[in-house]
C-alpha cells in the first residue's frame, strides 16, 4: 500500500539532506547553460565540490532550441568537449554539427555524474561580499521572485563563484552596481551584433575573474566585454567554460 504521507516525508526530508550538504561549497555557478555545464562537469571532475543554480525547471539554457528552432547546433571549434560527454558530432566541410537535444541532455548527464549538483528552479538575487571579495550566492526559489512575493532569501558560502547566466550576465551586473568591477572600464560594455568568428573568438579571450571571486563564462563573458554576438555556435561555450573551470581550480 502506498502512503501518501510517506511520499510527502521522502521529498522533504532528502531534498533538505541534499540542500544542507551543499550550504559550503568550493563552486557556485550561476546557469545551467553549455558553458555553465561545462564549467561543472570539469570542476566537479577534479574533485570540487560544485553546485548549479539554475533559474528554469530545465537546465540547458539556451542550446535546446538550436538554431531558429532547429534542433541543431554548429561548432568549428571545441567539438571534443562535447564528445566527452558522449554527444555524437558530424564534421562537414571543417564545421561539426550535433543534435542540440541530445547536446543538452548529455551535458547535463556528464555534469551529474562527474558529481555536480543541480539546484533547479532557484535564483540567485545577490552575492555575499566579505572583505572584499565574493564568498557566496544569495539564493531565492524562482517561483517566489516570478510573483514578487516579499520572501527573503538564503546564503550558499562558495569559495569562488562563476557568472555562466548568458546574455543577461545577471550576477555580474549586481555587482557593477554595487561596487563597479575589475575590468578595463569597470562596467559592463553589452553584447555587440551578430559577428560569429569574433564573438567566439573574444568570448574564450574574455573568460576572466572580473571581480575578486567571481568569474565570467560563455554568453556572460562575451556581453561584460563588450563581444559581438555569434548565433547559434557554441565552441566558444564550450571552451569558455573549460577555460574558466581551470582558472577556478588554479585559485581555490
Ligand atoms: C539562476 C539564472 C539566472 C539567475 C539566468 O543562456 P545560456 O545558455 O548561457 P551560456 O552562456 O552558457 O550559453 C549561451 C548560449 O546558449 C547562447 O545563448 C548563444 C550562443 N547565443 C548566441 C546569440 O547570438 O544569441 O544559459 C544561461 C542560464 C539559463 O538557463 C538561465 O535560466 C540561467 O542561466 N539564469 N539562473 N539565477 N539569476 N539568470
Amino acid at each position: 500500500m502506498i502512503r501518501d504521507t510517506e511520499v510527502t516525508r521522502l521529498i522533504v526530508e532528502q531534498f533538505s539532506k541534499t540542500f544542507l550538504e551543499h550550504i559550503h561549497i568550493d563552486v557556485a555557478i550561476v546557469g545551467a547553460g553549455p558553458s555553465g555545464l561545462t564549467a561543472a562537469r570539469y570542476l566537479a571532475k577534479a574533485g570540487k565540490k560544485v553546485v548549479i543554480f539554475e533559474r528554469k525547471l530545465s537546465p540547458g539554457g539556451g542550446m535546446w532550441g538550436g538554431g531558429i528552432g532547429y534542433p541543431v547546433i554548429v561548432l568549428k571549434q571545441g567539438h571534443e568537449i562535447l564528445e566527452e560527454t558522449g554527444t555524437k558530432c558530424v564534421e562537414k566541410d571543417g564545421y561539426w554539427t550535433a543534435n542540440s537535444i541530445e547536446a543538452v541532455a548529455k551535458c547535463v548527464a556528464a555534469a551529474l555524474d562527474s558529481g555536480a549538483q543541480i539546484f533547479n528552479a532557484m535564483s540567485v538575487e545577490d552575492v555575499m561580499v566579505r572583505d572584499g571579495r565574493i564568498c557566496g550566492v544569495v539564493v531565492n526559489w524562482s517561483a517566489i521572485m516570478d510573483v514578487g512575493l516579499h520572501v527573503d532569501p538564503v546564503s550558499i558560502e562558495a569559495k569562488a563563484v562563476i557568472d555562466a547566466t548568458g546574455h543577461d550576465c545577471d550576477i555580474t551586473r549586481i555587482v557593477e552596481k554595487k561596487y563597479g568591477l575589475n575590468t578595463p572600464t569597470g562596467k559592463i560594455e553589452g553584447e555587440k551584433s551578430m559577428w560569429a568568428d569574433e564573438g567566439e573568438r573574444k568570448t574564450v579571450e574574455h573568460t576572466a575573474e572580473v571581480f575578486p571571486g567571481l568569474y565570467v563564462t560563455g554568453m556572460a563573458a562575451n556581453a561584460v566585454a563588450g563581444a559581438p554576438r555569434m548565433g547559434p555556435i557554441f565552441g566558444g561555450m564550450l571552451l569558455s567554460g573549460k577555460k574558466v573551470a581551470e582558472m577556478v581550480m588554479e585559485k581555490i
